[in-house]
């Protein structure tokens, strides 16, 4: 039987002591947050099992998760037609959700280069003009405006094209290209994969699990080759290449004495011009004129991410701390725009008296205040949430409790500044990773994404899985709610080096880089991407994405983007571990596809544990394996009969 819900301690539900606070402090005032209702809210086992189809009326049909192939729907449908469509509908959901959001942003550039927004601007010219040019865009002699604009028509086709391939697929290693060319899944346009997966998933029309996968690799190769990988690329244009600083995260970076205001939520548009706002001096002034010392912007969840890595703004915490950070009764106005934003928090933020605005006509959320964004005029809106939170500063009603945690740590690594970072300012260059893999200082590459869930102990996972990956002298590199999990755990540092494996810790400190690099938002996993092609673009860890050895991770998901993310790192070649959960019958012939054959078809895998250090050692195991196949396992074995031999040095010294 359940325990009830109050004597389940917050310390089970967290490893994070902030939110653990918080989650007691919520019971004690009286507030349900969404660990509690994660609790009440038993998960259905054919659903969580993907094992259901409610894709037209002469259903919902219900397959046997124990025995799944004793029964089919009412159509026919078996096992394999309903969780395949299941998956690929979630991939289809994953790609829409990043795929409007990069063209948000491309049409944000076009209205940046005709001039018709000009509180944005450009802020990398050189990153327009190298992409311009790995597009085959002339851009010698040219004016950086006429470049920009054949920029834009170029991208345009990441998103309207109905036939052909995407741009980015230029940025491909060969090889993987010929595979997809092959197998048939290079993307045309992300709207034309999207409505096709969505269409071939329909009641009565593709019945044939293994050609539905190869629409769902298409759909989410439009994501990670496409609208996520132009979203990264014109963020960098418009608002600045990361570049490594050091960072405040926690909710102690919250002031009592300030006005707090919290941005969260996936669009860096919102933040770039709330940056702007608070440091207005008219709103300075009414801040300090309402007794407070200063205003004190703080990001949350991915949006958050973009503005630390660009702006050194501090950050209060991942997806699972948003309800909880308002039960500090320190925030004095939370504002979101996209994705990832509970409309639990309406609730809570009503409770502690903190004003909840939205700003993006998308996602609108009941008993929210909304406060359009408008592109054009982008303080109208971001001054009048300042106001606001001056305001309710002002007039605190509930007490206010500040967990005293707060983590130093470096953020910031785009795939540009690691090019400068191992190669230096005149050699900048992937080469030196590379030799330090084939020569096993590094045994392989990992990157640790994702969201972190309810369902599963806060950040528990990605942190003991990081640590045992870097251990094993992984590199890890990092994105979303993951990246904050690990920078809370305070090993986002140079200093997480000592927890490093001898080979790793040998190069961060030769390099002068910590082993776990954090790239920025869950939208940014496209930087992983074009490192990854880098890799194979450099030589000697063979000739495609498939070939090298690395592993991806998404220890704690939950969102559809996640298994769209997943998707597109298997079918560029990449062995990608989930953990949890995860949505698929067992015994199924599509487990055995996405787990086992594709594979064998030149592809990437999926992989499921869920302890965190058996995703590790599957993680390794396929390094090692990679390693094996590329001829460099030998370097390794020395490597490490060096440093034992080095141990044994000093144990008779
Ligand atoms: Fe049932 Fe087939 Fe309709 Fe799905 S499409 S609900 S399996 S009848
Ligand atoms: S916010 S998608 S919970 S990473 Fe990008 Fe975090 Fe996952 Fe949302």
């Amino acid at each position: 039987m359940a325990k009830p819900l109050e004597l389940i301690k917050a310390k089970d539900l967290t490893t994070c002591d902030s939110t653990a606070q918080m989650i007691t402090k919520a019971r004690e005032d009286g507030v349900e947050l969404f660990f509690d209702r994660a609790q009440a809210m038993k998960a259905c086992p054919i659903g969580d099992k993907s094992a259901c189809c409610k894709n037209c009326s002469m259903g919902p049909c219900r397959m046997n998760v124990n025995s799944p192939y004793d029964r089919v729907g009412v159509c026919g449908a078996t096992v394999d037609t309903i969780v395949s469509r299941n998956f690929g509908r979630m991939v289809a959901a994953g790609t829409s959700a990043h795929t409007d959001h990069g063209m948000a942003m491309l049409e944000l550039f076009r209205d940046v280069i005709d001039g018709k927004t000009t509180d944005y601007s450009i802020k990398d010219p050189i990153k327009l003009l190298e992409i311009a040019a790995s597009l085959d865009i002339v851009t010698e002699g040219r004016k950086l405006k006429d470049v920009a604009l054949d920029l834009y028509a170029e991208l345009e086709k990441t998103y309207t094209q109905v036939d052909g391939e995407i741009p980015m697929v230029k940025r491909v290693p060969p090889k993987t290209l010929e595979l997809w060319r092959e197998a048939g899944i290079v993307p045309r346009g992300a709207m034309r994969e999207i409505m096709e997966m969505m269409h071939r998933t329909a009641m009565g029309v593709d019945q044939d699990y293994e050609n539905i996968t190869k629409q769902i690799s298409r759909t989410a190769l439009a994501d990670g080759w496409g609208g996520s990988m132009v979203s990264t690329d014109i963020s960098d244009i418009l608002f600045g290449t990361p570049s490594p600083v050091e960072v405040d995260v926690d909710m102690g970076v919250l002031k009592e004495d300030q006005v707090n205001i919290i941005v969260h939520g996936h669009e860096p548009n919102l933040l770039e011009s709330m940056v702007v706002s608070v440091a207005d001096h008219t709103l300075l002034d009414a801040a300090k004129s309402a007794g407070a010392k200063g205003i004190n912007l703080v990001g949350m969840c991915c949006s958050g991410l973009e503005a630390l890595s660009r702006h050194g703004l501090s950050h209060a915490g991942n997806f699972s701390s948003t309800e909880a950070v308002l039960v500090t009764g320190a925030v004095d106005a939370m504002t979101v725009d996209i994705q990832c934003i509970k409309q639990g928090l309406q609730k809570v933020a009503d409770f502690y008296g903190t004003p909840f605005i939205t700003t993006n006509y998308r996602a609108k959320i009941e008993g929210a205040l909304h406060i359009q964004l408008e592109e054009h005029e982008p303080r109208e809106c971001t001054d009048e949430i300042v106001i606001k939170a001056i305001s309710r500063f002002k007039n605190r009603k509930k007490p206010v409790q500040i967990p005293r945690n707060t983590a130093k740590g470096v953020h910031g690594f785009s795939f540009e500044y690691i090019n400068y970072m191992l190669g230096g300012s005149f050699r900048g260059s992937y080469t030196p990773l590379n030799e330090n893999i084939i020569n096993g200082r590094i045994r392989g590459v990992a990157g640790v994404v994702g969201c972190t869930n309810p369902r599963s102990k806060q950040d528990y996972s990605h942190v003991a899985l990081v640590k045992e990956l870097i251990k094993n002298d992984v590199l890890v590199l990092q994105t979303g709610c993951s990246q904050m999990a690990l920078a809370k755990a305070g090993l986002t540092g140079p200093g997480a080096a000592a927890l490093a494996g001898p080979g790793l810790a040998e190069v961060c400190e030769t390099v002068g880089m910590p082993p776990i690099l954090g790239l920025g938002s869950c939208v940014d996993n496209s930087r992983i991407l074009i490192a990854a092609s880098e890799m194979v673009k450099v030589g000697g860890l063979g000739e495609c994405i498939a070939d090298l050895p690395a592993a991806g991770c998404a220890p704690e998901w939950m969102s559809e983007k996640a298994i769209a993310i997943g998707q597109y790192f298997v079918a560029s070649g990449v062995y990608t571990v989930f953990g949890h959960t995860f949505p698929m019958t067992k015994g199924t012939r599509f487990e055995k596809h996405l787990f086992e054959e594709l594979e064998e078809l030149g592809f990437g895998k999926w992989g499921f544990a869920e302890d965190p250090i058996e995703m590790a050692r599957l993680m390794v195991s396929h390094i090692d394996k990679k390693r094996a196949q590329l001829g460099i396992d030998k370097t390794r074995e020395r490597v490490l009969l060096d440093m034992a031999d080095r141990r044994d040095l000093d144990a008779n010294a």
